[in-house]
């Protein structure tokens, strides 16, 4: 199968993120997911919850913005769109219009999603990645996997789901340090790895050398964040 424009097949499925050298968050005894914003009350759902919804699995790519693509990764959970017409609508005033949902992590990441992307049909809650439950590396317990759009849209370890209804605060995590370093690259609106949406206003091919000459040194960073200490 063939690639989205400037991304080129790796081996296995790195660990990636906005700060590869800590490891990842641990995994709450009690994981939950917040929903918050203009909605009539917040709500906490349990991933138990899921079990009402139809599970899903999906054999697909998963495209960094650096540039690798990891192929054929097998994911299960429920499909993002089922979970949204089920829990967050019902929440959610008459009148509003929502515009999009902040997706944030455990360790204070947060990615900026609007709505007709995160109601895509091959957007899940996935729980389960390659038959194992996903392990902290990959978002454990529980991340948003939208397979057309760049990594940096499948916020892992998913807490909380914000709905909008209009464009929100462009916070994208909430450490300081990590915010200003993405302030500075900004993330594309879309992020379409068809479109080659890598940044909002950095054009695509002058990116892609740099990063992938970076792949590398991240890659062996993100191995020093999951090594058990000796
Ligand atoms: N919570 C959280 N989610 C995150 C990140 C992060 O740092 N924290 N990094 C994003 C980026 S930039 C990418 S490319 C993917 C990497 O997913 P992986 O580590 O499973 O390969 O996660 C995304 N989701
Ligand atoms: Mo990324």
């Amino acid at each position: 199968m063939s690639l989205p424009p400037g991304q080129r097949r790796i081996d296995g499925f790195p660990r990636f993120g906005t700060h590869l050298d800590r490891p990842p968050p641990a995994i709450p005894t009690d994981p939950v997911i917040e929903i918050s914003g203009v909605v009539t009350k917040a709500l906490a759902v349990r991933p138990t919850e899921f079990a009402a919804l139809p599970r899903r699995e999906l054999v697909t790519d998963f495209h960094c913005v650096a540039g690798w693509s990891a192929t054929d990764l097998r994911w299960e959970g429920v499909g993002f769109e089922s979970f949204y017409r089920n829990t967050i609508e019902p929440l959610i005033p008459p009148e509003t219009s929502v515009t999009h949902l902040v997706f944030e992590g455990l360790d204070g990441y947060r990615s900026i999603v609007q709505i007709e992307d995160a109601l895509a049909d091959d957007v899940l809650i996935a729980e389960r990645l390659n038959g194992q439950p996903l392990d902290g590396d990959h978002g454990a317990p529980i991340r948003l996997v939208s397979p057309k759009q760049y990594g940096y849209i499948s916020t892992k370890h998913l807490c909380r789901i914000e709905v909008h209804a209009g464009a929100p605060a462009e916070t994208y995590h909430r450490s300081r340090s990590i915010q200003l370093r993405l302030q500075l690259v900004k993330p594309h609106r879309r992020a379409r790895v068809w479109q080659e949406e890598r940044h909002r206003y950095l054009p695509a091919w002058s990116v892609r050398r740099v990063y992938w000459l970076l792949v590398r040194p991240i890659a062996s960073l993100s191995a020093r964040g999951t090594r058990k200490p000796r």
